[in-house]
């Protein structure tokens, strides 16, 4: 990690550790994103401490925890937690995904919030930072036990948000199918059709064209400006994608359109490797479709080969190639991978899932000249596309997906120049992240002081 100079954000870092003991994912997310403000943070030293305001930034706004019970097909009880971290509201209504994984605990809610912060605030829309979630694990559930759960979260849920306060979407487990039965109580509850209360919604019902392929197009469309102001093209190029889910399937897309050949993929069981090319149609049917376990992709591709993970270590980052997609979940490259990746000779790193990069091995991937677009940057193309959404929603209209396409496109690009413009003022090289730390920071910083002690 790189050495913080500047006593005030050490020292704000060691309270942190004190306050938020066994949230480690937290506070590596306060880490990465508080070691590259340092320049920001020196030029204003003596008006943030006045103001408090870096103890105020890192203080989430409110946490709700919950009890969320339902009952299982054969008629048992079940008890889950739910939790909403509505972090920071500075900038728009709190505005964030839902997770529904084994794993979700506070800690990881709390990173997804800190991070959507910055992240909302690089689209340049009206959106503050929030996340949610639950440890519910959806594998293996009938649609009927889904919906189940689905009500019993919303039941409480509902008390915390709305399309003025906070609009929760997809994240991992969470998709179209959730979202529907979100919104479906939520709509009961209230007796009120209240559009703009969830994004990622279906077609039918107020949801937008283009929202489902929007954080994969959006991560290309990043990773295209990022190579081309360093003169790289993307035609021809090899590409691998961890996770095969809603942002690897369409990255892998929009990467296939822009002229590069995928050739690996994954899930937390294992990988495929396709030297031919990966047959997206094929993945669509098995994820999208049947909710299959990526392996069965060798049943209709001859040739193509799969190796399970045996060990944490997810194996697709043993396949060469020239960009690597991690859009699976956090932390899945180490220092370890992040050095197998530079011997393997990767020229860029997208971050299409929320922190799969260790900081360690986003400082090893920068120091050995690997080009990171960094996720809460190159994967804002998801949220950005919900908030047209809640736009279309509040003028009851319906664009067509190449109007939707048309502004993610210009969104990604205006992300991408507003990395470019900090590494430009601060001498940051190829230092993205901090880029995007220092441009989100600027902004929500400047929002926080003129909305006074709050
Ligand atoms: P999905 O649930 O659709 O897909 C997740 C994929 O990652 C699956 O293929 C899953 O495999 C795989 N995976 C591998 N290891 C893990 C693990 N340990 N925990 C969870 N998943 C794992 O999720 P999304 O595609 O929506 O999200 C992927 C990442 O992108 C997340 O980090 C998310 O926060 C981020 N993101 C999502 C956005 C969105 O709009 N959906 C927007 C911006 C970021 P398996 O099926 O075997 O579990
Ligand atoms: O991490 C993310 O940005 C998301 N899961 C999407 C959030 C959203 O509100 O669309």
């Amino acid at each position: 990690m790189t050495l913080i100079a500047t006593k005030y954000l050490s020292d704000l870092i060691v309270q942190a550790e004190s306050k938020n003991k066994n949230e480690p994912e937290f506070i590596q997310a306060l880490k990465e994103v508080l070691s590259t403000l340092e320049p920001v943070i020196k030029e204003h030293e003596s008006e943030y401490k006045s103001l408090a305001l870096l103890e105020r930034l890192i203080e989430p706004e409110r946490i709700v925890s919950f009890r969320v019970p339902w009952v299982d097909d054969k008629g048992q009880v079940q008890v889950n937690r739910g939790f909403r971290v509505q972090f920071n509201g500075s900038i728009g209504p709190y505005k964030g995904g839902l997770r529904f994984h084994p794993s979700v605990n506070q800690s990881i809610m709390k990173f997804l919030a800190f991070e959507q912060i910055f992240k909302n605030a690089l689209t340049g829309l009206p959106i503050g930072g929030g996340k949610g979630g639950s440890d519910f694990n959806p594998k293996g559930k009938s649609d009927m036990e889904i919906m189940k759960f689905c009500q019993s979260f919303m039941n409480e849920l509902q008390k915390h948000i709305g399309q003025d306060v906070d609009v929760p979407a997809g994240d991992i487990g969470v998709g179209g199918r959730e979202i529907g039965y979100l919104f479906g109580q939520f709509r009961r509850i209230r007796n009120a059709y209240e559009a703009g209360v969830l994004t990622g919604k279906g077609l039918e019902y107020g949801g937008s064209l283009a929202r489902k392929e929007a954080t994969g197009y959006g991560l290309m469309y990043f990773m295209r400006e990022m190579l081309k102001a360093s003169n790289i093209g993307l035609e021809g190029k090899t590409v691998i994608i961890s996770g095969s889910g809603n942002v690897a399937i369409y990255a892998c897309e929009k990467a296939q359109m822009m002229g590069a050949k995928v050739v690996g993929m994954s899930d937390s069981s294992g990988c495929i490797y396709d030297s031919d090319g990966i047959k997206l149609d094929v993945i669509k049917e098995i994820k999208e479709v049947r909710r299959g376990r990526i392996k069965e992709y060798l049943d209709v591709v001859q040739g193509a080969k799969y190796f399970e993970n045996t060990s944490g270590t997810p194996r697709i980052y043993e396949i060469k190639a020239d960009i690597v997609l991690p859009c699976a979940t956090q932390n899945d490259i180490n220092i370890e991978t992040a050095k197998l990746l530079v011997n393997n000779g990767v020229i860029a790193v997208g971050e299409g899932a929320n922190m799969p990069c260790t900081n360690e091995a986003v400082e090893y991937l920068i120091q050995n000249n690997v080009l990171l677009a960094p996720g809460k940057a190159a994967n804002a193309g998801g949220v950005a596309t919900s908030a047209l959404e809640m736009s279309q929603n509040s003028i009851r209209d319906f664009w067509t997906f190449d109007v939707v396409d048309k502004k993610l496109e210009a969104i990604m690009v205006n992300i991408f120049n507003q990395c470019q413009r900090e590494v430009n003022e601060y001498n940051l090289g190829i230092n993205y992240l901090a880029g995007a730390n220092i441009a989100a920071f600027k902004k929500i910083s400047n929002a926080m002081i003129a909305q006074g002690i709050i």
